[in-house]
């Protein structure tokens, strides 16, 4: 079975949003021409108490791209986003949501953050994806969203690890590039982890 993973594409990420990544709307209609191709379909949702330690304004005296030790993890501080049940965690609307089967909260923990889909950044709790996709027989996973050079790439690697045959939609995720070159970087580390890195057309020829 094969299942597509949606990361984070929510509206604090796109135009007008708190944290917002460049073209970051642009994944929203490849993701949903994409969608028929897959046996299962979930999302994750970046989904934080307004007290989350990733956020800069919960620090004394600190700015957004400052980097911080939170409980022995290195922390980027980011502006305030994703706050749950706000309505920049929302779905975009025109992202085609009757298709997603479950939706995993990851970031719900106010003192450890949350890159990867499956696991928070210090690898203490996980969201029940793992689960999920064992329980539906899934043997391969392809990743797209937002923010290709985080969100996306923890998730891509931690499904590569976890077993699982995985692939990178590039097409349909777009970066932050919060240093230069993360997204090229991003790229490297994931082939070099043995995940395949496709454009969205080559679903086409497969299946
Ligand atoms: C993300 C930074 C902070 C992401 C989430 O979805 O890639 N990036 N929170
Ligand atoms: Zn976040």
């Amino acid at each position: 079975m094969r299942a597509l993973i949606i990361i984070d594409v929510q509206k604090d990420f796109l135009a007008n949003g708190f944290l917002v990544v460049p073209e970051g709307e642009k994944v929203i209609p490849v993701i949903n021409n994409i969608n028929h191709h897959f046996d299962v379909v979930v999302a994750t949702k970046d989904w934080h108490p307004a007290s989350h330690k990733s956020f800069a304004c919960n620090h004394h005296e600190r700015e957004v791209g400052e980097i911080v030790e939170v409980n022995d993890l290195p922390q980027i501080l980011w502006p305030a986003h994703c706050v749950s049940n706000s309505d920049g965690a929302k779905f975009p609307e025109d992202l085609n949501t009757k298709v997603i089967e479950k939706v995993f909260e990851k970031g719900t923990k106010e003192d450890v953050d949350d890159y990867s889909g499956f696991f928070d950044n210090g690898k203490l709790n996980d969201t029940g994806l793992h689960d999920y996709l064992q329980s539906k027989g899934v043997k391969e996973v392809y990743v797209a969203g937002i923010a290709l050079d985080f969100c996306v790439k923890y998730t891509a690697l931690d499904a590569k690890a976890l077993g699982y045959k995985t692939f990178m939609i590039e097409d349909a995720s777009k970066g932050i590039n919060f240093r230069p070159n993360d997204v090229q970087n991003a790229i490297i580390d994931m082939k070099v982890s043995g995940i395949r890195v496709i454009h969205s057309r080559e679903l086409e020829k497969v299946f």
